[in-house]
């Protein structure tokens, strides 16, 4: 047996773990725990309480701690060699926050393994709720910070996005707002990833730069706080955050409760985690500025490796620190399966086979037929009134509207990640729909670039056990490199390579064009 690490992955609906054998380069466990079903008292659909107002989207800390225990525990009966473990990390949700009053840093020092972590964790809390990624209930305080700060532009280029309904300084600000008194009594205040850290650590953890850059309060190229992003957010905050560290920097020990309660060794290392963006993109192998991974899921998600800065000035994109040095972005549209799906549902086409052939059927540039899919209100370009709008397309012609949703959805993608001046020699598909070869050869010609199918399961929660390594060999002086590590853990699938045909890239030049005034269009006529 090599060296063994431990990645946990606290997501929106499950906590993850995955061990990895680092001299085998084989991940060697990997178990999930559904919240909702594991831990039915929580009351919890989804990972997340349910909340009369549909803007506002919370879920209890306690279900994290009480999972954290459960895949313990789980991990001691299916025999995982805990007692070999050399170092744990992880990643979570981003922009999740949890408040904690003075009590906290004590009762973290001193967890009782006689207890659960949620029995311990009784009365650290100065709010019972977390608002995660989800919530979309602080337009006003995003108007207020953005105002602040001197509008998106401005926004974007310190903190590394403009104001976000979801981000943790607006949602701390709203706290602040209508609940004065609890936030007084608020001693810190930790993002998920943190929050995790810091019970395996029995210690206040850090904020990692990846997951800090979700907040608008870090100054993405210092990384340090923002001082006016924090005046602009609430008042006194600076003595309320962590401290900022690199992702898989070493803590200290584990805590005594993990060592005495699951027979973790004593000296196994509690390293800070990341968010579960940047640890996806560490899994999926992205460690060289300009390499690019496109997640074809729910929604579509474009990843983007950076050597410099680069903030986008419409405010659209994210730039988070990257675990493997450097910086990542990120861009979310909303409306990718479930857009595709909708047409899918609309032309009454049995299975995605068929929807590929149709997609055959019609030529690359469908005749200049444009759809614009946001059956969703979108993140990218932003639209809260949603809608699907046609130009010089057919609504009959079934096989036209096939190619178009592939084509706008890949052609936004194109348009809206411009602003990163990444021109990438590959790109990798992951996600569902990357199983689709006409959606793919759709991306390549519209890139113009050979695409790759990569598949990894639990991509977050392995990242951040390569974060855990990172970590460890630094710590023993070993001065690790990334492509080393994540080398052999995530490769192409292969025969899956994609190759752009040349002809087809010449007309998505031209389309590119029609498409971004299609897209204005729609948007005034949104106003
Ligand atoms: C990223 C974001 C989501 C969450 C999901 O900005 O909000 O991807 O990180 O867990």
């Amino acid at each position: 047996m090599g060296k063994l690490f431990l990645g946990l992955d606290s997501s929106t609906q499950s906590l993850s773990a995955v061990v990895i054998d680092l001299d085998a380069r084989k991940v060697i466990y990997e178990k999930s725990i559904n919240f909702d079903r594991a831990l039915p008292q929580f009351k919890t659909q989804n990972g997340v309480l349910p909340n009369r107002d549909p803007l506002v989207k919370h879920s209890p800390p306690l279900l994290w701690a009480a999972a954290l225990d459960l895949l313990f525990a789980q991990m001691k009966k299916d025999k995982v060699a805990l007692g070999k473990i050399l170092a744990v990390s992880g990643s979570g949700q981003q922009h999740g926050s949890v408040y904690l009053n003075a009590n906290a840093a004590g009762v973290l020092a001193g967890l009782d393994p006689k207890k659960s972590l949620v029995e311990n964790l009784d009365g650290v809390f100065s709010r019972k709720t977390s608002p995660i990624w989800m919530d979309s209930s602080t337009a006003k305080e995003c108007a207020e910070i953005r105002k602040k700060l001197g509008g998106i532009k401005f926004t974007a280029s310190r903190t590394g996005s403009d104001t976000f309904e979801r981000f943790t300084g607006p949602q701390i600000r709203k706290f602040y707002k209508t609940d004065p008194n609890a936030y007084e009594k608020t001693a810190g205040i930790a993002l998920v990833s943190s929050f995790m850290a810091s019970l395996l650590a029995g210690a206040i953890a850090p904020v990692d730069f990846g997951d800090g850059a979700g907040m608008n309060l870090m100054d993405v190229r210092r990384k340090n706080w923002n001082h006016d992003a924090l005046k602009a957010t609430a008042p006194s905050l600076i003595g309320k955050l962590p401290t900022l560290a690199d992702a898989g920097q070493v803590i200290g020990p584990v805590s005594s409760y993990f060592v005495q309660k699951f027979g973790l060794n004593a000296e196994v290392l509690a390293t800070v985690w990341t968010g579960d963006n940047p640890a996806s993109a560490l899994g999926l192998g992205l460690i060289k500025p300009g390499q690019v991974a496109i997640s074809l899921g729910t929604s579509d998600t474009f990843f983007g490796t950076m050597e410099k800065c680069q903030t986008d000035e419409n405010g659209e994109g994210h730039v988070f620190g990257s675990p493997a040095g450097g910086y990542m972005t990120l861009i979310c549209f909303k409306n990718g399966s479930l857009a595709r799906e909708k047409i899918r549902e609309l032309y009454k086409i049995s299975d995605w086979e068929k929807f590929g052939n149709l997609v055959a059927q019609t030529p690359p540039g469908n005749h200049g037929g444009i759809l614009l899919p946001w059956f969703e209100p979108e993140i990218v370009p932003r639209v809260n009134k949603p809608g699907i709008h046609r130009f010089d397309l057919d609504e009959k012609n079934a096989a036209a509207n096939c190619r178009a949703i592939f084509e706008a959805q890949m052609l936004s993608m194109r348009l809206h990640s411009q602003w990163m001046q990444v021109a990438p020699e590959r790109i990798f598909a992951t996600g569902g729909a990357s199983n689709d070869r006409a959606l793919l050869q759709v991306l390549a010609d519209v890139m113009n670039c050979v695409v790759l199918r990569i598949e990894v399961a639990k991509s977050a929660a392995l990242g951040a056990a390569l974060s855990a390594a990172h970590g460890w060999l630094t710590a023993a002086g070993k001065n690790p490199k990334w492509d080393k590590l994540v080398a052999g853990f995530t490769a192409p699938v292969p025969g899956s390579e994609i190759r752009p045909d040349k002809k087809a890239a010449k007309i998505y030049d031209k389309l590119l064009e029609k498409y971004a005034a299609c897209e204005g269009d729609a948007l005034d006529s949104l106003v």
